[in-house]
């Protein structure tokens, strides 16, 4: 177990990272997102758990012998001011894994998909992404706390909610189904008058622009910069989960519509992509894409979360749209060789190269 610090942070809660190390991911670099998902939920990371196998245990996703080591690791912080009290896994867990291993090491534990569900939980703020995640939830984490003694309803509460008994567990399924079915219809509605909204803008003829791409790489400081929209940015993952929507003037006096939208991950949750699919749909009909990477990483990372960006716009149904490709951050580039000639590289902080990227939105508009 590799114990790399030791902070105390009183507003924090501190957890265990633990991963299964098979071969195929970078497991470093999937512990440092994993990390900073933790971070921007409130945990603090204390340390690290690495176990290398092929395949995960089914009752134990990391094997009896690491699970016992992991619990003396705990037990030993128990009368300590930094108490553990959250361990998180870098992966999927099924609900009796989840089960097996809280009985275990008497500590609560989630897995990467509960964090990010309960990063978007607390960030959500227009009503429309509230429910969105509220569905997810309700798929997702609901199953793997029934029985566990936590109140559904609270289930958007954070990373430590804790509610009544094991008796109810019947009752909460059948409250889950029907919560589900009232949310959903919900949803319809809201895409119902963003359809209106939609095609009065496509009348009008009005070209509109999505800026997409990995959380964090910038994308709300670009539109922010574009149209003074004054959005959240920050240097935390998913800063914005609501689309916003700008009008745009060109230097040349045409003008458009750009959207800023949420940040994907690597491995984001099935539920969610899911669940934001409607928001999303800005993306699958606007008339071009702002592709955005984050120029200040190494030349593997930025190439792993343009895979990842342009995965999930295939899954998004917006793999035919003509793309701008745009390195963000370059008054810190590295690995300057590896972006590519065609691509327009700017840096939303000082403003360098917008001049660039305004022309090609010029040319957009001057598509058919
Ligand atoms: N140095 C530098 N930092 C930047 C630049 N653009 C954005 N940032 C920083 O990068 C961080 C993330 O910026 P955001 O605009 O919130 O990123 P985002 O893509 O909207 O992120 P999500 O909404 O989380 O998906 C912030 O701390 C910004 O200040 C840039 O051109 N140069
Ligand atoms: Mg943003």
């Amino acid at each position: 177990m590799a114990i790399y610090k030791n902070s105390i942070d009183e507003e924090k809660t501190n957890a265990v990272l633990c991963a299964v190390d098979n071969g195929i991911l970078d497991i470093d670099d999937s512990l440092d997102e994993l990390e900073r998902l933790a971070d921007t939920a409130g945990a603090v990371c204390v340390a690290r758990l690495i176990q290398p196998r092929e395949k995960p245990d089914i009752r134990t996703y990391i094997g009896s012998g690491k699970v016992k080591e992991l619990g003396e690791f705990i037990n030993a912080r128990e009368d300590s001011e930094d108490i553990i009290s959250l361990v998180i896994f870098d992966d999927e867990l099924s609900p009796s894994q989840i089960k097996n291993l809280e009985d275990e090491l008497n500590c609560r534990v989630i897995d990467r998909t509960m964090l990010i569900l309960d990063i978007f939980a607390k960030r959500a703020t227009t009503a429309e992404g509230k429910l969105q995640v509220e569905i997810a939830c309700l798929r997702y984490t609901a199953p793997r706390l029934i029985g566990k003694g936590t109140q559904l309803s609270r289930l958007a509460g954070g990373i430590g909610t804790r509610g009544p008994g094991e008796s109810k567990l019947e009752t909460d399924r059948r409250h889950l189904k029907r919560r589900i079915a009232a949310l959903e219809e919900k949803i319809k509605e809201l895409e119902r008058s963003r359809d209106v909204k939609r095609a009065r803008r496509i009348k009008s003829g009005i070209k509109t622009v999505a800026i997409v791409g990995y959380t964090n790489a910038g994308k709300s400081t670009l539109m922010n910069k574009l149209t003074d929209a004054g959005i959240l940015a920050e240097d935390k993952l998913f800063a914005t989960l609501d689309p916003t929507t700008r009008n745009l003037r060109l230097p040349n006096g045409s003008e458009l519509l750009l959207t800023d939208t949420v940040g994907f991950v690597s491995r984001l949750p099935h539920h969610l992509v899911k669940a934001f699919k409607s928001t999303l749909e800005e993306v699958k009909h606007s008339n071009a894409i702002i592709e955005l990477v984050d120029a200040s990483e190494k030349e593997e990372t930025r190439r792993m979360k343009i895979d990842v960006t342009e995965k999930l716009l295939i899954e998004l149904g917006a793999a035919d749209k003509s793309v701008i490709q745009v390195y963000n951050k370059c008054d810190i580039e590295t690995d300057a060789d590896f972006i590519p000639r065609d691509a327009v590289r700017i840096s939303s902080k000082t403003g360098k190269g917008i001049d660039a990227l305004l022309e090609r939105l010029v040319g957009i508009t001057q598509q058919k």
